[in-house]
């Protein structure tokens, strides 16, 4: 990937020669060039800034050094070929706090692209035409890191590019820490230990969670799962409201599964399943064979949310509707759903589908296929399902008596 930076102040860049990013440069992964504006200016003084016509406090940067310089990154860079062919132009990167919020999805678009180029603005900001200029050459995105400001885009170019190149292949070493973080599959990252399991920290002895040390892998999973949970319900509720905001759930109430859930959950999968068991003439059916523990197992295997008419009267909802999803394991390209089901007196609202969207929306921006597989005589489900943009794939499914049924992403 090649980047270039333009900025008056290069050496707030150099960072980018340490770690792992300095790493990634010398291997070759990284083409990295930083741009000093002022080299692109006329006048003897070297200047970037002129007062704001208008009036007002500060200074706005002039157009003309920003046209110069994107000229000369645009025709070194598409002269330079190098060991990796890239686009005629790069896309342009704008740091701002009025941009559109930089996000791990973002980051995963932009590891994709062969070719990224940032202005860094400073003052009150850069002369608007130069976003015109800059607009009919190449795409331009003006992204921000958040809602407070910055002096200068710098330290956001510091940060995109980490988060970037950090997505590219061979930049980080293992490639499952990448999947496993924070933000990926909509949950914050559960707490981690070390030795000692028992540290005496003056007075106090402060021990490593029992579980840890048990070496029952089920549970593990199971409390980091109940921790990313409870850690995202107390620190981002947004990440956990967010999914209330799907068509057709409104007025339901929709969280991430816990434990406690799992009984209302076994009852509606026998529920929902019974039918198909019937038809089919086995009850040989995952959802059908599962016990209580089963259900709990599957929630620190997978992300599963659950709907509930809102509570009332000091009484939870009830629990009438739930979706799963997550990574195929060993493959971060492919996102399974499944448990897809709605309570038997509310079938044929909508639901459903709001509930499958749900589980998509969960899948983070490194999948780019969608899966799910259905018994091979559940017809509405079928039918369901292609009206949701999945085809049938040939032959048997996964799991005996079954079919799958695969989507691209949009
Ligand atoms: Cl990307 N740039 C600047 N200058 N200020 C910011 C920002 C970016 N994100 C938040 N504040």
């Amino acid at each position: 990937m090649r980047l270039d930076v333009v900025s008056i102040f290069p050496e707030y860049l150099t960072p980018l020669d340490l770690s792992l990013i300095g790493k990634a440069r010398r291997d070759g992964l990284l083409d990295l060039h930083v741009h000093d504006l002022r080299a692109f200016t006329t006048d003897r003084h070297h200047t970037v800034d002129d007062s704001p016509f208008g009036g007002g406090a500060g200074m706005v940067m002039k157009p003309e050094p920003w046209a110069a310089a994107l000229e000369h990154v645009v025709a070194e860079g598409a002269g330079a070929g190098g060991a990796e062919p890239h686009a005629d132009v790069p896309h342009l990167l704008v740091p701002g706090p009025g941009g559109v919020p930089f996000t791990q999805a973002m980051a995963h678009q932009l590891a994709a692209e062969p070719w990224l180029a940032f202005a860094c603005g400073r003052y009150e900001g850069i002369d608007e035409r130069v976003y015109e200029h800059a607009a009919e050459r190449m795409p331009v995105t003006v992204v921000s890191l958040g809602d407070y400001v910055l002096n200068g885009g710098e330290v956001a170019v510091l940060a995109v590019v980490e988060a970037v190149a950090r997505l590219l292949p061979g930049v980080v070493g293992n490639a499952a820490s990448l999947v496993e973080e924070s933000h990926e599959g909509g949950l914050l990252e559960y707490p981690v230990y070390t030795r000692p399991a028992s540290w005496v920290d003056g007075d106090t002895v402060r021990d490593v969670p029992a579980v840890l040390l048990s070496g029952d892998h089920g549970a593990i999973e199971r409390w980091r799962h109940d921790e990313r949970v409870a850690r995202t319900a107390a620190r981002r509720p947004d990440l956990v409201a967010a999914a209330a905001t799907v068509g057709g759930l409104y007025d339901l109430d929709v969280t991430v599964a816990v434990p406690a859930d799992a009984p209302e959950l076994l009852v509606l999968q026998r529920a929902c399943w019974m039918p198909e068991g019937r038809v089919s003439g086995s009850w040989r059916i995952p959802p059908l064979d599962e016990e209580l523990d089963d259900v709990v197992r599957g929630l620190g295997e997978w992300t599963t949310w659950v709907v509930r008419t809102p509570a009332a009267g000091g009484a939870p909802g009830r629990l009438v509707g739930s979706v799963r999803g997550r990574l195929r394991p060993g493959d971060p390209h492919v996102w399974e759903s499944g448990r897809l089901m709605v309570a038997p007196d509310l079938q044929g609202r909508g639901l459903g589908r709001a509930l499958l969207e749900l589980a998509e929306a969960g899948a983070p921006a490194t999948v780019d296929t969608f899966w799910i597989n259905t018994g091979r005589v559940s017809e509405g489900n079928i039918r369901r399902y292609r009206r949701a943009g999945y085809r049938l794939l040939p032959g048997e499914g996964s799991f005996p008596g079954s079919v799958d049924l695969t989507k691209r992403r949009r």
